[in-house]
């Protein structure tokens, strides 16, 4: 494929409210946005959705700019593929950098879309129509609050970030305002091995999924818990990689995988991952990362693929931010996305 130049930006996106979760919280969304040009007038656009500080995963916005600007960048081959799918194997020796890759890669297989007079959706392979959106409530806001407005815009499943050990009566007050909300629990890998029975004893809410209760890397107690409770557990922090995803599903650690675009590095490991995932039963679904229209546009035509079978963290771009990068800013229309992605 032909690439004549790449330029970095840096944006800053005012957010509405501070998003927090266990590990950290975001105030305002620093954004890396990458533009991939040839000499035909084509641009191909990505974007680096590390956050400020290591609190998610280990990159950060200075990191990836650093990995971008000093590492790959730099390298020969970026002017040589043929395909964007080569991207993850040619750069393989520069370890990690999920993001800073991801957000490369994503401007490549872009600029390869407008070259081909094709939609992201259609290169990917992408068979749904139309999306089904979740909403993510944070810790620092309040679901009474919230769930209603949400419920109003048709989102159809529920995200809760809830303070450790407060599972319990979080969906019971949930349940008291809508019995039938489909809903799962984001831990963002709070708990430790003390507390195997307490979540083992989270059965008993009938919850949609559990994601990531352990702190990523630790295969061994994903996998006891499940062993333990019916709820499906997903990984979220502990998938970075195709071979995270075979370890997790070979070790039973987990009944379905969020698959972040530039938490495992890219939109080829994500199909990667995606197909890996459908042969072995696990469905999957696309995680968000605060993110800008960039990568909620990518994000569609991903989750667009057969396999993605729950709603995704997919939300408006209004819900986080006054004003997005991309005009109009992408919005659902009764809680589905139908938007740049046929
Ligand atoms: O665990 O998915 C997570 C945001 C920051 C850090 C971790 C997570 C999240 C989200 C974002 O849940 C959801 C969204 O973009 O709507
Ligand atoms: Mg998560």
């Amino acid at each position: 494929m032909k690439v004549h130049n790449i330029t970095l930006f840096h944006v800053e996106l005012a957010m509405r409210n501070p998003f927090s979760t266990h590990q950290g919280s975001l105030t305002k969304r620093p954004l890396i946005i990458v533009k991939a040009t040839d000499e035909s007038g084509n641009a191909g656009w990505g974007e680096v959705t590390a956050f400020p500080g290591p609190f998610y995963t280990s990159e950060t916005i200075d990191t990836a700019w650093h990995i971008l600007k000093d590492f790959l960048l730099e390298q020969d081959s970026l002017t040589k593929l043929s395909h964007p799918s080569e991207f993850s194997s040619e750069f393989s020796h520069i370890q990690g950098h999920q993001m800073a890759k991801a957000g490369l890669e994503a401007a490549y297989w872009d600029l390869f879309a407008k070259q081909r007079k094709k939609s992201l959706k259609e290169l990917l392979g992408g068979s749904r129509s139309f999306v089904k959106a979740g909403a993510v409530i944070n810790l620092s806001e309040n679901f009474r609050e919230k769930l209603p407005l949400f419920k109003e815009q048709g989102y159809e499943r529920y995200k809760l970030k809830v303070e450790k050990g407060k599972e319990k009566e979080a969906v019971a007050a949930v349940k008291e305002l809508d019995s039938e909300v489909q809903l799962m629990i984001d831990a963002n890998g709070a708990y430790n091995e003390e507390d195997l029975s307490y979540l083992a004893s989270l059965d008993e809410l009938g919850l949609l999924m559990l994601e990531q209760p352990f702190p990523a890397g630790d295969f061994y107690l994903h996998s006891e818990l499940q062993k333990r409770m019916k709820t499906p557990v997903c990984l979220d922090e502990s998938v970075m990689s195709l071979h995270d995803a075979k370890q997790a599903v070979r070790l039973k650690s987990c009944q379905m995988i969020n698959i972040k675009i530039s938490r495992v590095g890219g939109l080829s490991t994500s199909m990667d991952i995606h197909n890996y995932c459908m042969d072995n039963d696990i469905p999957v679904w696309c995680g968000g990362m605060v993110e800008s229209g960039i990568s909620k546009a990518h994000n569609l035509a991903l989750a667009s693929l057969a396999n993605f079978t729950v709603p995704g963290d997919l939300s408006s771009s209004e819900r986080y931010f006054f004003k997005d990068l991309v005009v109009p800013p992408l919005t659902i229309h009764g809680g589905r996305w139908k938007c740049l992605i046929s």
